[in-house]
C-alpha cells in the first residue's frame, strides 16, 4: 500500500468514508494496516496506477471566510459600498461558514482546477484545510484551494455561490497528514503562480495569522448540521494576488504546507 516512491500509505475511496466515520480514524488504520508512514501522511489510490486523485470519499468540503485579515481588506476594497459585510464578519463572534464542494467538485493533487467561462478576475485561494470525523474530531490535515471569482463576489455578495462553487472549483491534496494536534502557529502557507516558466505570484503567511481557531470554525459547522461521512472545512485564505492579477488558463499553482507537502494544479484551458 505504499507509493512507488515508499512515501504514502494509499487508500482506496471506500476507505476514506471508513476513515471519517470512525471516532478514532487513526486507530481504524493502524488496525486496518498494521502501520501508517513515518509522518502519518495517506493519499489516495487511483483504479490506474499513477492517476491522480483528490483524498476524499463522500464528503462535503466546506469553507470558513474571512478569517485572516488580508482577506477582509482585499474583499471590502472589491465589494465598494458592500465592503461593511465583511468588516462585521471578521469581528463578530459568528464566523462565515460556506457550502464549497461536493467530491466530483474537487481536483487532486496533479489535476487541473477550472476558472468559471462567465467570470473575469480570477483568483486561487491557498487554504489550511481540516478533516473532520462525522462526530466533529479533527483528525487530519491537508492543503485546499478555493478557487474564487472576484468580480461576481465583488458585484454583490450575494453572488457568492456562484463565484465558489462550479466544476473543479476546488483542489485538494496531495495527501491527509493524521495527527490530532494542531500545526504549530509557525506553520507557513506559501504559494506560487507560475505562468509560460516565470513566477508571476509568490506569497506566503504564517498560520498565526488566521483570527479563529480551525476547533472554533468546527463547533460552529456542527452547530445543528450533520455530516454522517466527516467533512472538510478549508479555514480561509491570508494570501490574496495584488487586485490586477488574475489568473489564466495554463497557470500552474503550487500551494505548500510542510509537513502535509505541495498542492500542484493547472488551471484548465477554456
Ligand atoms: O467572504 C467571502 C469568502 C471569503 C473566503 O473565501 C476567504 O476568506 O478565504
Ligand atoms: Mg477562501
Amino acid at each position: 500500500m505504499l507509493d512507488a516512491d515508499g512515501r504514502y500509505l494509499k487508500l482506496a475511496r471506500v476507505e476514506w468514508d471508513a476513515i471519517f466515520r470512525r471516532d478514532d480514524p487513526v486507530g481504524w488504520l493502524v488496525d486496518r494496516l498494521g502501520r501508517v508512514d513515518r509522518l502519518g501522511r495517506v493519499a489516495p489510490l487511483g483504479a490506474v496506477a499513477g492517476e491522480p486523485l483528490p483524498p476524499i470519499g463522500s464528503q462535503e468540503v466546506w469553507a470558513a471566510g474571512v478569517t485572516y485579515y488580508r482577506s477582509r481588506s482585499a474583499r471590502m476594497e472589491e465589494s465598494g459600498q458592500a465592503g461593511d459585510f465583511y468588516d462585521r464578519v471578521y469581528s463578530a463572534p459568528r464566523p462565515e461558514l460556506f457550502f464549497k464542494a461536493s467530491p466530483h467538485r474537487v481536483a487532486g493533487d496533479g489535476q487541473e482546477v477550472r476558472i468559471r467561462r462567465d467570470a473575469h478576475w480570477n483568483v486561487p485561494e491557498p487554504e489550511l484545510a481540516v478533516c473532520v470525523s462525522s462526530s466533529g474530531r479533527i483528525f487530519g490535515y491537508t492543503i485546499g484551494n478555493d478557487m474564487s471569482s472576484r468580480d461576481l463576489e465583488g458585484e454583490n455578495p450575494l453572488y457568492l455561490p456562484q463565484a465558489k462553487i462550479y466544476d473543479r472549483c476546488c483542489g485538494l491534496g496531495p495527501c491527509v497528514l493524521l495527527q490530532d494536534a494542531p500545526l504549530s502557529p509557525s506553520t507557513e502557507i506559501e504559494m506560487e503562480i507560475v505562468r509560460d516558466g516565470s513566477t508571476v505570484f509568490a506569497g506566503s503567511t504564517p498560520l498565526e495569522r488566521m483570527k479563529r481557531t480551525p476547533e472554533e470554525l468546527v463547533e460552529y459547522l456542527f452547530r445543528d448540521n450533520s455530516f454522517p461521512s466527516g467533512c472538510f472545512l478549508l479555514t480561509g485564505t491570508g494570501i490574496v494576488p495584488p487586485s490586477q492579477f488574475t489568473l489564466r488558463p495554463g497557470d500552474a499553482i503550487r500551494i505548500t504546507i510542510e509537513p502535509i507537502g505541495t498542492l500542484h494544479n493547472k488551471v484548465m484551458a477554456r
